[in-house]
């Protein structure tokens, strides 16, 4: 089965506050969220195992996957459906090696990247930044649209764009191939995320 997700949440514990990474994704996922994953990148690895399983059971029965970055362990511990590779981490090979039953995300950032990849052991990329963001500031350099066009085209797998997306710069993003997007920021940091979501889903699905 391809996974094809429109409006892609990737958390950033510092950004969602006191109200919690699982809060925010709970309303979130209300505003039309339909894909998560937990980017934890500092701290104990208990303490990120707690994170996804509290997120995981805020996600039970919705029918939303959940992802983990970086941590494949972490994942399966916790009953995720798939990580999210980044090009310094484990091989995706391995990966599917130990962990087969795990969706597997690959960030990509260039048309060389996409063209090596193995449509049998990634299922999609995650392709950025589209644009510089504070949020990832040592990110490589930002590919505008038309990069992000040119590494979908080169692609085997279905693709997400991330990096500096927000309501109004979305519309250059179609026709770029990409089935869906993902947003750290635009909902971690919104007084409403289940608003600053709708917003989004309602921006991507007008046709
Ligand atoms: N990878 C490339 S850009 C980025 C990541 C994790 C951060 C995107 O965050 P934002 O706030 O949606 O720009
Ligand atoms: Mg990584």
């Amino acid at each position: 089965m391809s996974f094809t997700p429109s409006l892609y949440l990737v958390t950033d514990t510092a950004l969602c506050g006191d109200r919690g990474v699982a809060e925010v994704v709970r309303a979130a996922v209300a505003g039309g969220v339909d894909a998560v994953q937990v980017r934890a990148k500092h701290g104990p690895d208990r303490d990120r195992l707690a994170l996804v399983v509290a997120v995981r059971d805020v996600l039970a029965g919705t029918g939303v996957p959940l992802f983990v970055n970086d941590a494949v362990d972490v994942a399966l511990v916790a009953g995720a459906d798939g990580v999210h590779l980044g090009q310094s981490d484990l091989p995706a090979e391995q990966v599917r090696r130990i962990a087969p039953g795990l969706l597997v995300g690959l960030s990509v950032s260039t048309v060389e990247q996409a063209q090596r990849v193995d449509p049998a052991v990634v299922d999609y990329l995650g392709v950025g930044p589209v644009r510089d963001t504070a949020t990832k500031p040592d990110a490589a350099a930002a590919l505008g649209a038309e990069g992000v066009r040119a590494v979908v085209a080169a692609s085997p797998v279905p693709c997400v764009a991330i990096g500096g997306i927000h309501p109004d710069n979305l519309d250059p993003l179609r026709g770029t191939g990409i089935t869906g997007f993902c947003v750290v920021s635009e909902i971690c940091a919104a007084d409403d995320p289940r608003r600053a979501a709708r917003a989004l889903r309602n921006q991507w699905d007008r046709a």
